[in-house]
């Protein structure tokens, strides 16, 4: 199976990564986790990119906060799918992320999740790989069972717990 290349604009992006790296985890889906700045190591995040499909990723994960072009750096340069996911920073509640992110021109698309969803991340990156990949499908759908059974099982608590006063 091909890999997911995560990379983060900073260090201090890590816990949103981290969700991310535990999904992918739980899939059993290989990856790769790199910290490079789109503005701090300019080269080295375009040549990252450039390589990307030679070592054999799949899509890239770009996790970057406040003016947050990683994603799009990241895009610029390689053919693969770019999943970004707009970190909330000091100010703004992430906003100033999400439409760096997903504001993409034409020409150069960036498939942008929620502020902080680093679980949807992965859980998008996996069902790209899974458009051939039938055994991970399963998985997939097994990780949709097991969300939806955890919501059942908290229905039913809540009717115990709070009970209803209708009829
Ligand atoms: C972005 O700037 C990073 O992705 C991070 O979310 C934000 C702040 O970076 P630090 O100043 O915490 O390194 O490039």
């Amino acid at each position: 199976m091909k890999a997911i290349g995560i990379v983060m604009g900073s260090k201090s992006d890590l816990p949103i990564v981290q969700k991310a790296v535990n999904t992918l985890r739980e899939l059993e889906i290989p990856y790769e986790v790199h910290i490079l700045s789109a503005h701090r190591t300019p080269g080295e995040t375009a040549e990252f990119a450039r390589s990307a499909r030679g070592r054999g990723f799949a899509c890239v994960i770009a996790f970057a906060g406040m003016a947050a072009h990683l994603a799009g750096a990241i895009a610029a340069n390689t053919t693969l799918p770019v999943i970004g996911v707009p970190c909330a920073g000091p100010h703004f509640d992430g906003m100033d992320a999400l439409l760096s992110t997903v504001q993409m021109p034409s020409g150069i698309p960036v498939a942008t999740v929620a502020v902080g969803a680093g679980a949807n991340a992965a859980l998008l990156a996996a069902q790209i790989l899974a458009v051939d990949d039938l055994e991970l499908a399963q998985r997939l759908v097994d990780h949709r069972t097991t969300m939806a059974e955890t919501i059942l099982e908290q229905n039913r608590n809540i009717q115990a717990e709070l009970g209803g006063t209708s009829g």
